[in-house]
């Protein structure tokens, strides 16, 4: 008989648990990182060179010798429309396997609690928006992020099955585009926040006339700052203990043309932008409907402006 899990439909109370942040380096574990120093627990954590999630042998026997009680599943390969685009094998392949050693051995060591992160993209591409949770599954997925839905849709199911099957308290929820502190500003694999950020403060140091913006500008994107997505994790490991996926949101789209105008203002930069259709639009629109999550009590607080502001401030500290 498997060990004893957390028990469902109840509250889970972190005081004193070992709690472990899969992917604590990238921008997502860094924030529930710093988020969690914040409670009364033990956050535990292992290098990406020390352990390799995608070794089942490799992550059962760390598992085994740390015994967290709780874990966030934040580590996962991700990138922008051009990285999930054409890495199809590593988004499709990288994250099934870090979600199936992950649940698997939770399940197997009694884990109480354990919250795996999925992804607006989940979605179907022509769902009706806002999209709330029931949209899961009703049509085709947007084709330049397909790889990357589909292996966090059977994450998010691996969770559901083995609630089902072992009584196991393991949940889901999905944030729309993040971004914020720790981003990743490379202009191959980065989403639109960071390479915008990136572009235009080269174009204003270059004196550069105009800033490249992908596609047409104008599809609409909901952005979602990852310190508020950290809270909103936290949030739901304590209070959420149910079979359906959380929707994790602000309620506000801006078009990627008028993000690239935010950005200019945030970075002080005069000129004009260059939309280049050569490059994918991909999703025509992506708004999460966050009223479940609403309606457990939470909500977030930093607004586009705030959140950009933060992280083009992070960006000249560390990379710029
Ligand atoms: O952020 P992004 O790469 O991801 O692109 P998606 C959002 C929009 O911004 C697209 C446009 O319409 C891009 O064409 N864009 C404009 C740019 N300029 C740029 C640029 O310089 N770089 C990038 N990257 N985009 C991702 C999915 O889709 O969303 C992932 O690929 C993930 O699976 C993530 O789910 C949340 O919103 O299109």
């Amino acid at each position: 008989m498997a060990p004893e899990q957390g028990k469902l439909g109840q509250p889970y109370d972190l005081t004193g648990k070992r709690v472990w942040v899969a992917g604590h380096r990238g921008m997502v574990g860094s924030a529930v990182m710093r988020r969690l120093a914040t409670e009364d627990c033990e956050p535990v954590s292992v290098p990406r060179d020390s352990l390799d999630l995608r070794r089942q042998a490799e992550v059962e026997a760390w598992m085994a010798d740390v015994r967290p009680q709780a874990i966030i599943v934040a580590a996962a390969t991700v990138g922008g429309i051009q990285a999930n685009a054409t890495r199809q094998a590593e988004f499709l392949y990288d994250n099934l396997a870090i979600a199936t050693n992950i649940v698997h051995a939770a399940r197997g060591l009694g884990v109480e609690k354990l919250l795996f992160l999925g992804s607006a993209c989940i979605y179907p591409r022509e769902a009706a928006q806002p999209m709330a949770e029931e949209a899961l599954l009703s049509g085709p997925l947007e084709p330049t992020n397909e790889w990357y839905a589909v292996a966090k849709i059977a994450g998010m199911k691996l969770c559901e099955a083995y609630r089902v099957q072992y009584g196991c308290d393991f949940i889901s929820a999905q944030p729309n585009n993040l971004y914020g502190p720790g981003d990743n500003f490379d202009l191959e694999t980065s989403h639109v926040i960071p390479a915008l950020i990136a572009k235009t403060h080269r174009a204003k140091a270059d004196g550069a006339a105009a800033v490249e913006v992908w596609g047409t500008g104008k599809p609409l994107r909901e952005f979602l700052f990852v310190d508020d997505l950290a809270d909103a994790l936290v949030f739901l490991l304590k209070t959420y203990s149910g079979a359906g996926p959380i929707n994790i949101g602000t309620g506000e789209e801006i078009t990627v043309g008028a993000l690239a105008e935010a950005v200019a203002g945030v970075v002080g930069f005069q000129g004009g932008f260059d939309f280049n259709t050569e490059k994918p639009d991909g999703a025509p629109r992506k708004l999460l409907d966050a009223g479940r999550l609403k309606r457990l009590g939470w909500t977030g607080k930093t607004g586009l402006a705030e959140g950009l502001e933060a992280t083009y401030a992070w960006y000249k500290a560390n990379l710029a």
